[in-house]
């Protein structure tokens, strides 16, 4: 099999009973398999709320090493509609020009940078620092705060050797107190200062509120972001004619981005939690217990997709939930979407060839099911 190659690890559980239950922490989760009831359940918010004690609608749970509400995330409607409100315009600046030529420098460098080299990692050494120096654009920060976060690695909750790592995550929550008073002080033309100054249902946010919008912002937007591309560059090593379709029809570059991204569907699932005795797919849920949205099954559902487990890089309709689906979907998906798009043409333009040298996949387990999400390292070259 091709290292490029992300099987479908739900088939099965998706076609004969629509759920697979997992076990976590004790707090267990009945993952929900299908399009429909995924896209369904998104959509109640009332009866599978996200606003629950923080950290539990995560799988892992993170209810141990984290007090802090992330907003909007662990909101529920119609709270949830404010906030979104306020932080939505500076979530689609990645539409304007100025914002795309300064991604586009980022990542020409970033390419022109390794392109000298014999070969590289390109988790450590391309996709981590490009999220990074990307997210400076997002976040309207200098740009050498890029090298701070590089040196944190790839995820902030979760460590080499364990899933939830408290140690790992205080030093987020101790950079960000530092980063809110400072914009107190000071304000700027950040996002730390919009959210400073901002108004919610007319209260002044507070600072813990504005540190529940960041850790979001730094969190959701960090390994996603780093699996998708490097999934990306893996896949383009091993189908060259691919990204010379991309050179040379560039219109259907759009296209392959929402494609790779449903094929990988970066982030697995995200829970609900339960407020009232229901049902999905003809299975009783229980009040108060959890349930996971799995985009990553959803995605390669037959029922809406053919040939779901092919890349068809031209994909005409495509209606994935990679970046989730109704109230909750994704804030940073137009940020993370030019990020790929410009990847892609930027590839086009100046790589010839990729070649994988060696590679360590990254595996999730969820009881049952091992799915494979991207990889722990991949060494490449460029020509
Ligand atoms: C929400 C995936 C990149 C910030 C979501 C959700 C998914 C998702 C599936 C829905 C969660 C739910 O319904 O509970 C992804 C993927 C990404 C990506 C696959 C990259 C390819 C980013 C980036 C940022 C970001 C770059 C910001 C820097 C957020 C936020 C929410 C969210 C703030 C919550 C929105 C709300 O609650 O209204 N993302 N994400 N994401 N994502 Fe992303
Ligand atoms: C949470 C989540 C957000 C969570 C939309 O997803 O991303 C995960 O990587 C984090 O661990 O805390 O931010």
């Amino acid at each position: 099999t091709k290292l490029s190659e992300f099987p479908d690890a739900f088939e099965q559980a998706r076609i004969e009973k629509g759920y697979g239950e997992i076990d976590d922490q004790n707090d267990p989760v009945t993952m929900l398999l299908r399009l429909k009831d995924v896209r369904k359940t998104a959509h109640n918010w009332k009866t599978f709320i996200s606003g629950a004690e923080p950290g539990r609608i995560v799988v892992p749970s993170e209810v141990h090493i984290r007090d802090i509400r992330q907003i909007p995330f662990e909101v529920d409607p119609p709270e949830h509609k404010s906030y979104r409100d306020l932080v939505e315009p500076w979530f689609k600046r990645p539409l304007e020009e100025e914002y795309q030529k300064v991604l586009k420098t980022i990542i020409d460098e970033l390419i022109d940078e390794v392109l000298t080299k014999e070969q590289f990692e390109v988790v450590g050494d391309f996709s981590l620092k490009l999220q990074s120096r990307a997210l400076t654009t997002l976040l309207n920060v200098p740009y050498k705060e890029s090298e701070t976060w590089i040196d944190w690695g790839v995820h902030v909750f979760r460590s080499e050797d364990t899933d939830l790592d408290g140690g790992k995550a205080n030093i987020l929550f101790d950079y960000l107190d530092e980063k809110i008073e400072e914009a107190s002080k000071n304000p700027g033309d950040d996002l730390y200062s919009l959210l400073l100054s901002a108004v919610v249902d007319g209260k002044k946010m507070t600072k813990e509120e504005v540190k529940g919008v960041m850790i979001l912002t730094f969190a959701g937007g960090r390994d996603t972001v780093i699996n998708a591309v490097t999934n990306s560059i893996a896949y383009f090593a091993e189908h060259p004619n691919s990204l010379k379709r991309i050179a040379q029809e560039p219109e259907i570059t759009g296209r392959a981005v929402e494609e790779l991204v449903r094929y990988f569907a970066p982030l697995t699932h995200m829970g609900r939690v339960v407020t009232e005795d229901t049902q999905v797919c003809e299975h009783a849920i229980k009040n108060d217990s959890r349930v996971s949205l799995c985009w990553a099954s959803a995605n390669r559902d037959s029922a809406v997709f053919e040939n779901p487990n092919e890349v068809v890089l031209d994909r005409k309709v495509n209606p994935h939930v990679s970046f989730g689906f109704s109230t909750h979907n994704c804030l940073g998906a137009t940020h993370a979407r030019q990020i790929l798009k410009i990847l892609l043409t930027s590839l086009a333009e100046k790589v010839n060839a990729i070649e994988i040298k060696d590679a360590k996949e990254n595996i999730e387990e969820w009881g049952e099911f091992k799915r494979k999400v991207g990889f722990k390292n991949i060494t490449v070259s460029f020509n």
